[in-house]
């Protein structure tokens, strides 16, 4: 198989870059990646020397990049993880959200009709159903569940769904798309919770905690998400959408304190900083489907995910570091300051 990997140079797409290349040794992995602020080669370092691996610079948005790679390259599957992510900067600035995530997804749907595909996978999130309230513990997100968003970047990635079931139902073309829920591990970028809070904790900077810290989040590893999306593609079934989450729901309040507690630091290191704008308050992931359908299970329990999480900052310093002396600098005044 001839695998198209977009977005491979972050966080999650480089993770499932390293599965397939252990798992499916006889596959071609190519990597699409703009390596905006969130891609970074170094994350591929180890990939770079396998021969079945080839990386290429480039933006999904665009069709004189993305046609002639499809031509050149026949894929059998497609997989999108390619976006711009991060919530904060979507309320900072909507609009790379809608280019990026809407209209590249459409191009390389285009692209995927015209030179033919066995797979187009479309990697979604959770937050398309908006949230669910603290009151209700017994509320799950299904696949049933309507839409509702409440971002910028949830309203583009939900967009984005809605385009790829347009294009399964009028065109044919064989999708499938995965809703999964917050993932944690190596790579992750340090704006998001989880990194950013081990890395601040180890300089023992104040930990920004947003409003009163209550917000749930159904926390899984992202090895896990890495072996859903690897048997939605090869075994899910066409036109189908799968929810992807293990029932780790945390408040962010404990995540942090349980960063602290592994890191032997003090809890005085919590500030607590004004709320993010349409801040959802939890998200609880009903992992029904895949698991009677596919068998999938997450193998990762939170309290063993966190502390692999933490030791892999610890060994490698040297890549968040170089990710914070960057332009980072300049983000984490620019959202943090006087908040
Ligand atoms: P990330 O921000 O770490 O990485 C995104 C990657 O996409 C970067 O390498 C970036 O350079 C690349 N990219 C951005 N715009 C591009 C463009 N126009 N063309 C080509 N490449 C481009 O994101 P992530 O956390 O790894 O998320 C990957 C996907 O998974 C996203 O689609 C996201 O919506 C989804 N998702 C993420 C989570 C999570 O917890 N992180 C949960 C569910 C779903
Ligand atoms: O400094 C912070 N302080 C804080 O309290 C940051 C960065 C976050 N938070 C809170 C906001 C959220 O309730 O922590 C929670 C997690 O925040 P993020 O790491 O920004 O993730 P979230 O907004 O939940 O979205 C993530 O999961 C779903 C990913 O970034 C999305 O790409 C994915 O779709």
């Amino acid at each position: 198989m001839n695998i198209l990997v977009t977005g491979g140079a972050g966080f999650i797409g480089a993770n499932f870059v390293y599965y397939e290349l252990e798992n499916h040794p006889d596959d071609r992995i190519v990597c699409l990646d703009k390596l905006t602020y969130a891609g970074n080669l170094q994350t591929l370092d180890k990939a770079m020397t396998n021969p079945n691996f080839r990386f290429v610079k480039g933006d999904i948005a665009d069709r004189d990049c993305v046609f002639p790679l499809f031509e050149e390259e026949k894929f059998d599957i497609v997989v999108n993880f390619a976006a711009e992510s991060h919530v904060d900067r979507s309320v900072e600035n909507p609009e790379i959200f809608l280019k990026t995530n809407i209209l590249g997804t459409q191009v390389l749907m285009d692209a995927c009709r015209k030179y033919g595909i066995k797979r187009y996978h479309q990697v979604s999130t959770d937050e398309v159903y908006g949230d669910l309230p603290l009151d209700r513990p017994d509320l799950f997100f299904t696949e049933e569940t309507p839409i509702h968003t409440s971002s910028p970047y949830s309203a583009s990635k939900a967009s984005a769904d809605l385009l790829v079931l347009a294009y399964a139902r009028t065109f044919k073309l064989p999708v499938s798309i995965t809703r999964c829920s917050n993932n944690y591990g190596p790579y992750h970028f340090p704006e998001k919770l989880i990194p950013l809070m081990i890395s601040r904790a180890l300089a023992e900077e104040s930990l920004p905690v947003y409003g009163k810290g209550e917000n749930v989040r159904d926390w899984l590893y992202v090895e896990d998400h890495c072996a859903a999306i690897d048997l939605v593609i090869r075994k899910g079934r066409e036109g189908e959408v799968y929810n992807i989450g293990g029932h780790n729901e945390r408040t962010n309040l404990q995540v942090v304190k349980t960063i602290l507690n592994l890191l032997d630091k003090s809890e005085d290191l919590i500030t607590y900083v004004t709320d993010r704008p349409g801040h959802d308050m939890r998200y609880a992931i009903d992992p029904t489907k895949i698991h009677n359908e596919l068998g999938w299970l997450p193998r990762t329990t939170f309290d063993e995910g966190i502390k692999r999480t933490i030791q892999w900052y610890l060994d490698n310093e040297s890549w968040w570091k170089n990710i914070l002396e960057g332009d980072y600098q300049s983000y984490y005044e620019r959202m943090y300051k006087d908040r």
